[in-house]
């Protein structure tokens, strides 16, 4: 298999920080990863539109050579596809809870800081759009009280004692919040210190450069 990604672009990091951490729990799952120079509009290329024609990153090429498209269905193939050592684990509702956190990060955060990043210094090269940005950082806020609320409880990471999607998807969202050197965690000192000690995991240590 084959994983075309690029480093700094969040939603390739979430699946780059979830199959690091499948690799600390002894998963091998051998997935080469092909960098795609978005800054170069590779990514826009017919090569790439070849594997993916809406022309995003992540893309996973799969053994027979097609491909799936979405960060969040890679993950899940590959957690269907090496069934030991999951994040996903425990009861059917630990298991929903885990997925109800993860989209609630990527859709009310993740999606919102990504807007933000492209409208204030945007590595593709995007127009600021200074109203905007204050808009995406606003949106922000009430589901980053509700992660500050989740940690009041004194758990390690994200969804409890175990790494969870939810800690790779957040993560993949702060470094590029980090690459345009913005701090968004205001007066949340619970978050800031996951976010420090998630960074200091091994599996966050070999991917993420900024
Ligand atoms: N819903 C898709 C979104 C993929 C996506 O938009 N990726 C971004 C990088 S984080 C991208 O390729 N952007 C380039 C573009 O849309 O031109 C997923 O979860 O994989």
């Amino acid at each position: 298999m084959k994983l075309y990604m690029v480093p700094l672009a969040p939603n390739p990091t979430k699946v780059m920080l979830y199959i690091a951490e499948r690799e600390q729990l002894g998963v091998h799952m051998h997935i080469e990863q092909i960098v795609v120079n978005t800054v170069k509009g590779r990514h826009k290329e017919p090569e790439h539109l070849a594997r993916n024609p809406f022309g995003t990153v992540p893309t996973l090429a799969l053994d027979d050579n097609s491909h799936i498209v979405e960060s969040l269905p890679i993950v899940d193939y590959l957690e269907d596809k090496f069934p030991h050592n999951t994040l996903y684990i425990g009861t059917p509702e630990q298991r929903a809870k885990a997925r109800d956190l993860e989209r609630i990060i990527d859709l009310r955060i993740g999606g919102p800081m990504g807007a933000y990043g492209h409208a204030t210094k945007s590595p593709l090269g995007r127009p600021p759009e200074p109203e905007k940005a204050a808009q995406y950082l606003q949106a922000m806020q009430t589901p980053m009280d509700y992660l500050e609320q989740l940690l009041s409880d004194g758990r390690p990471l994200l969804g409890g004692d175990q790494v969870n999607v939810a800690d790779c998807t957040m993560q993949s969202s702060l470094q590029f919040m980090r690459f345009i050197e913005v701090d968004v965690f205001g007066d949340r000192p619970l978050l800031r210190a996951w976010d420090e000690r998630y960074r200091a995991r091994p599996a966050a240590q070999t991917v993420l450069k900024w």
